[in-house]
Order: structure tokens, then C-alpha cells, then sequence
């Protein structure tokens, strides 16, 4: 019997000696599930993220109910750092509380003079991680490490995400000392703290989404990304344990076993790696390279097969992961990591996945042998999702591009001014093409447009990389800015127009700033509302701007159910706008169950959704009907 309130002492022990490199009895489970606790404990969201008691009594009571083997506190990992440099929050009853991410906090030099460093003790809610760490400590006898937003995560935070890949591109200088500032002055200050409140600490552990590949591509991660970690750990003690453990992207790797051994060199405890790249590389791939190593590993279950997922998909999941994982030469020195119980995951969910580690662990495995994973597995779909961020790997790429016709040279300077991102040369020969006689729609239709299409094909096929995405973007928008005043004093309709909003809670946007930059690039006028958008401001705006099409985007499984309540308010409101759906976790069985008119996978299909739509439209008004 535990000394402590809550008894996690076997599971952490477990974790402990694997973080030591050492063999474990037996695989424990991590996971990331404050939000599915808030719910189950009937918690306000944000009474929850901000009374430190509550958070971790509410996170240890419902975890040792349901049997879980070691504590989780994952707060809103990304939000603290930035919330305490000045960012605005954004709080909801129900979910996580995010940053309104959509503006800069530092965007130049003048803004990164005047910021002022915060004070752990002090500023926002950096107390209030410390104070639960401790409560923690006191109620579990276990030290949770703190969870620090990594340097490029933080970076995308305070500088946003857009503007950040653009600047490393213009002016690297200035990020840099943006995330020497951020390591410096924010993180490292931030980190000591814990290890002074917690002197037998040994880890923190950094988050950090978009430091994965797509978003950045392999010299940004190189540059930007793995020389901060470093600076952190040297700034805190030089501790191994200042890590870096959640990126995801192994599937768009160029050379899987170099990305490892960057992966753990800034975890050296463990490889991590999880869905939807783990089940898409395959767990025999990672086995032969952990065989190879002789390091510990983790492997991730995806948060969408968790929530949706039947209770022997999860089973099986789970099986295969357990059994490769702790098979070999270094299989006592493997954890499961869950990815993410969401507030929506049904209980019976959550208790299938831990009965299917308990069932494992008894030697009930009747799916020993069976594995599913890897590039000849099954669907997509089956694995949680529908390939990544609308983009499919090793799918046929062949053939996909279609470079169009054969077009004269002053377009083709210009198409190869986008493809080459050249924002600096495309104004230059717009400008030529119109002193030469040509229309502007046409440079516009055979120089500007046709570039973008490709790009997003080469982005859907996974050839190209988000920064190389949005620097086409920014070629064609210069090019776009000589003819703009041409466009509009010739009352050149643009193909349509688009009402684009990321919906209510959720405050993703880089898919749908994609979507969006796609629908420019192919000629509509888009008008974005950003993020955590009500239906009240969609109708608004689609009277206001007399929308053709009304694009909605959620990344969050919590917050696709806004979608099905925008549409019915639409409707409701008597506007009659397709509405058009996506984002990673929509479907277009989701999208036909919430009555959408359609479902865009990526951003080339958004375009090709809205063109047909556009046809039928004027199809239908050239009927008259
Ligand atoms: C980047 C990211 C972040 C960034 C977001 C930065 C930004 N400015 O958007 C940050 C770090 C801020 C973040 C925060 C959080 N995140 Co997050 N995040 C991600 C990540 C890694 C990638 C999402 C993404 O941008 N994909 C890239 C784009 C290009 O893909 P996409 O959006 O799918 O878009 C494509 C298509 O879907 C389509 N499309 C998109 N929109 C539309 C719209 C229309 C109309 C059409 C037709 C098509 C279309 O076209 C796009 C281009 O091809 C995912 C995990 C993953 N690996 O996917 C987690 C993930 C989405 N996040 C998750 C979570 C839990 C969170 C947080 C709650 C974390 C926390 N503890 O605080 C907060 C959420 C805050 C909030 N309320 O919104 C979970 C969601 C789990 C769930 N239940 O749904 C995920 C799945 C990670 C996980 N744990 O498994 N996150």
C-alpha cells in the first residue's frame, strides 16, 4: 500500500529504469488525456486549466480509476510560454484553452526591443505549471516533468506560424535572435524554475508540433530547430534529460535512419514514434532500426483510431504495437504512448485500449503475429485517418502532375518564377508581360494560377514541404499585387468568392491558410475569418461579401461537432451557400452525416470543389433555376 494518495509507484518505476537505460518488468503506458479527464470529472475548462488542484487531482483521479500506470499532466503545453510573453488566450468550457496564435506578438526588431522576459514565479500561468507539478509530487510521491513548448514551437507561437517560415527565408538573422531570446530568456528561466522547486528532477520534456516535417523542411530543422535544443540543455545544467520528444513527419523523411538519430539525439532516452507515421513506415521498419541501435523506443497510438476506432480495431492496434515493440534484443525497454484521449472519446474506449494492454500483458494476444502496419497495410483509413494532412505517401506520384499545355515564353518566365519562388523576380515580369500587350486575366490564367495548381499537387503528393508551399504562395501573391489594380479597374470578376473560417474552439489554421492561399492562387477572392469562428459571423460575412462558397476547417475531433451547427444555422438563416468541409480528422462520410455539400481531402481539391461548384452555378443560373 502506497504512502501517497494516488499509488502509481510500479508503472513509474517502470518508467524510471527505461529512462535509465535500464530493462523494464514489464511495458508501461503513457499518454496525454487532461482533456478527456476535464470531461469525465464534469470540470469547467477553464476552472480546470487554472486552479492548479483541481488540474491534478482531476487528472489523478479519473487516471487511477480507469487503471492507467503513470500520471499524465499534459496542460495546454503550447500556450504558456507565449500566454506569459502577452499572447491572447482563447478559454472554453469544454476543451483545452489555446493562444490565439493568428497575430504576431513578436513580428520585427521593434517588437522583440520592447518584450519583456517573464518571471516563472510570476508571470501568467508559469506558477500556476510549478504549483501542480508539486501537488503532483505530494500526491503521487512521483516528479512529473514539466512540459516546455520546444524553441521553433514557440517561436511559430509568438511570431506566427506563416510569418515565422517566411522570415527564416528573408531574414534568418531575426529569427534566430527570436529563438535566442526565446531559449534564453523564456524557456531556460522556465526550466530552472521547475528543477529549483523540484531539486530531484531530471526532465523536461519539450513539445513540438510544428517542428515536425511537413511544416519545416530538413535544413529549417537542422538551422532552426536542433542547435536551440542544444543551447537549452547546455543553459540547464547540461542535462540529458532536457529533451524533445513528440515530432512527427518520419513518413516524409528523406532518409529515415538520419532522422532518427536526430530524433534521438535531442531525446536521447527513446525513439518515439507515432501515428499516423508509425503505422504508415511500419513497426517492423522502427524494430529493425531499434535492433540496429539498441535504444529504447515508444510507439504512438493515434487519437482518432482512440476515439472512433471499435474496441477490436483498438485492440489489434494495440497488440501489434506491444508485441513489436517489446519483441528483440531491446524489448524490455519499450513504453506505449497513447497519443490523445480527446474530451469525445467515449469511455468504453478508453477502458478497451487499457483492458487490450492488460490482456497483452497476461499473454491473452489473439492477434500474436498479425501485423498491420507498414507500407503494404491496410487503408488509410484504418489507421486513424486518411493519410496525412490530406496528403498521401507512396502513393502513385508518377503522373499525378499535370504541367498543362505548352504556354509562351512571358507565362512561362512567370510559372517558373512561382515554382522557383521568386517574389523578388515575378513583379519584374508581370510587369513585362503587360508592357508587352498581354491582358492581365490572361497573366493571370496561363503565368500565375497554373504554378499553384502544381504546387499543390506536388504538396498532396508530399514532394513538396509546407515552408516551399507558402513561399510559391508568396511569389504568386507579388506578382498578383501589379495586376491587382488592373484587375479591379476592369471589373475583373475574380472565379468566385470563398468564406473560409477555422471553426468555434479550434485554433488550427495552417491547413486552411493553405486552402486558402490555393484558392487565391486559382483566381477566388477569399475571405478569411481565422480561427474559433461562430456561425453568427460566418452568415454575417456570407451576406456581407454575397459568399459563393463557405469553407469550414477543424483539426480538433472536440470541435468538428461546430461544423454540423454552423450548417444547421446557415440553412437555418435562410443563406443558400454550399458549405465545403475538411481539415485532418473530417471525413466525407462526417461531411454527408452533418449534410455539408462537400469534403475536400487537401487544398487542390478544395479548388477543384469550388470550380465545380462555380459551374453548377452558373449552370443553374443560366437555366434560370
Ligand atoms: C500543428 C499542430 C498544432 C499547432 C497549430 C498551429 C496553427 N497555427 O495551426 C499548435 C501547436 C498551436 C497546436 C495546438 C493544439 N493542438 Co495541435 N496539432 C498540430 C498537428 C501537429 C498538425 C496540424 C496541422 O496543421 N496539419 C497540417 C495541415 C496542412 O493539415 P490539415 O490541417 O489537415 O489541412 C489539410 C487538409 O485537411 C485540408 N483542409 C484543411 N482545412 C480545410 C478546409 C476545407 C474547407 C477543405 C475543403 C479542406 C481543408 O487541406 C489542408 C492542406 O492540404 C496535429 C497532429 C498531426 N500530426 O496532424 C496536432 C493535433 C491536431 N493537435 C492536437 C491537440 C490536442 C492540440 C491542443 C489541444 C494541444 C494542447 N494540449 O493544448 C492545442 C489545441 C488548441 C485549440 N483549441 O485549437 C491533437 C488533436 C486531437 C483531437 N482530439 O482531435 C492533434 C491531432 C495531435 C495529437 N495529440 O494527436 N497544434
Amino acid at each position: 500500500m502506497s504512502k501517497y494518495e494516488f499509488d502509481f509507484e510500479s508503472g513509474v518505476k517502470q518508467i524510471k529504469l527505461i529512462m535509465d537505460g535500464k530493462d523494464a518488468e514489464y511495458a508501461p503506458v503513457t499518454t496525454q488525456m487532461a482533456e478527456y479527464c476535464m470531461k469525465y470529472g464534469g470540470h469547467n475548462g477553464k476552472r480546470f486549466f487554472s486552479d492548479p488542484e483541481l488540474f491534478v487531482r482531476g487528472n489523478l483521479e479519473v487516471q487511477s480509476e480507469l487503471g492507467f500506470d503513470v500520471p499524465d499532466m499534459v496542460w495546454d503545453v503550447y500556450s504558456v510560454e507565449a500566454e506569459a510573453l502577452g499572447g491572447n488566450m482563447a478559454w472554453f468550457d469544454d476543451l483545452y484553452p489555446a493562444l490565439d496564435n493568428t497575430a504576431s506578438i513578436i513580428g520585427n526588431e521593434k517588437d522583440l526591443a520592447r518584450i519583456k522576459a517573464p518571471d516563472p514565479f510570476k508571470t501568467a500561468r508559469m506558477p500556476w505549471v510549478l504549483e501542480a507539478l508539486q501537488i503532483c509530487k505530494e500526491m503521487t510521491g512521483y516528479t512529473h516533468y514539466i512540459h516546455y513548448c520546444a524553441p521553433i514551437n514557440l517561436c511559430a507561437q509568438v511570431m506566427q506560424f506563416e510569418h515565422m517560415v517566411l522570415q527564416i527565408d528573408e531574414n534568418p538573422k531575426f529569427v534566430h535572435k527570436v529563438l535566442d531570446f526565446l531559449v534564453e530568456e523564456v524557456l531556460a528561466p522556465y526550466i530552472n524554475a521547475y528543477f529549483k522547486v523540484l531539486p530531484d528532477a531530471t526532465i523536461a520534456n519539450g513539445k513540438d508540433a510544428v517542428g515536425s516535417l511537413p511544416f519545416i523542411t530538413e535544413g529549417i530543422l537542422e538551422e532552426f530547430s536542433v542547435p536551440y535544443i542544444d543551447k537549452l540543455r547546455k543553459l540547464c545544467g547540461d542535462r540529458p534529460g532536457i529533451r524533445c520528444d513528440n515530432w512527427w513527419g518520419d513518413a516524409f523523411s528523406s532518409d529515415l535512419d538520419k532522422y532518427w538519430d536526430t530524433k534521438l539525439h535531442v531525446t536521447p532516452q527513446y525513439l518515439k514514434v507515432q501515428d499516423p507515421d508509425c503505422f504508415q513506415i511500419g513497426t517492423q521498419r522502427i524494430r529493425e532500426y531499434v535492433d540496429k541501435t539498441g535504444c529504447a523506443s515508444s510507439y504512438g497510438i493515434g487519437t482518432l483510431l482512440l476515439q472512433n476506432g471499435t474496441r477490436e480495431d483498438i485492440t489489434r492496434r494495440v497488440h501489434e504495437y506491444m508485441e513489436m515493440g517489446t519483441g528483440g534484443p531491446y524489448g524490455k525497454r519499450f513504453f506505449l504512448y497513447l497519443c490523445s484521449f480527446s474530451a469525445q472519446t467515449p469511455p468504453e474506449n478508453v477502458k478497451a485500449a487499457i483492458e487490450a494492454v492488460k490482456r497483452f500483458r497476461a499473454g491473452d494476444r489473439p492477434y500474436s503475429g498479425e501485423i498491420l502496419s507498414g507500407p503494404d497495410g491496410v487503408a488509410a483509413e484504418a489507421a486513424g485517418g486518411k493519410g496525412f494532412m490530406g496528403i498521401y505517401l507512396g502513393g502513385d506520384k508518377e503522373g499525378k502532375v499535370d504541367e498543362g499545355p505548352q504556354r509562351d515564353a512571358v507565362f512561362q518566365d512567370i510559372y517558373d518564377a512561382v515554382m522557383e519562388f521568386d517574389d523578388g523576380g515575378c513583379p519584374g515580369l508581370v510587369q513585362a508581360a503587360l508592357d508587352q500587350g498581354e491582358d492581365a486575366s490572361e497573366i493571370l490564367d496561363q503565368g500565375l494560377i497554373p504554378p499553384m495548381g502544381e504546387v499543390g499537387d506536388l504538396f498532396a503528393t508530399g514532394e513538396l514541404f509546407v515552408p516551399e508551399m507558402l513561399m510559391a504562395a508568396r511569389a504568386m501573391k507579388a506578382g498578383l499585387e501589379v495586376l491587382r489594380p488592373i484587375l479591379t479597374a476592369t471589373n475583373s470578376k475574380p472565379k468566385g468568392v470563398v468564406v473560409l473560417a477555422t471553426v468555434f474552439g479550434d485554433l488550427h489554421d495552417i491547413g486552411k491558410n493553405l486552402v486558402g492561399m490555393m484558392l487565391e492562387g486559382a483566381g477566388f477572392k477569399v475571405v478569411d475569418l481565422g480561427v474559433n469562428t461562430k456561425s453568427e459571423e460566418i452568415i454575417k460575412t456570407a451576406r456581407e461579401v454575397d459568399a459563393d462558397v463557405i469553407g469550414l476547417s477543424a483539426l480538433l475531433t472536440t470541435t468538428m461537432p461546430f461544423m454540423r451547427k454552423i450548417i444547421q444555422e446557415i440553412k437555418e438563416a435562410g443563406i443558400d451557400v454550399p458549405v465545403i468541409v475538411g481539415g485532418a480528422p473530417v471525413s466525407r462520410t462526417f461531411a454527408d452525416e452533418i449534410s455539408a455539400d462537400d469534403y475536400g481531402d487537401n487544398a487542390p481539391e478544395a479548388v477543384s470543389i469550388c470550380k465545380m461548384l462555380m459551374s453548377n452555378e452558373s449552370l443553374r443560373a443560366g437555366t434560370g433555376a
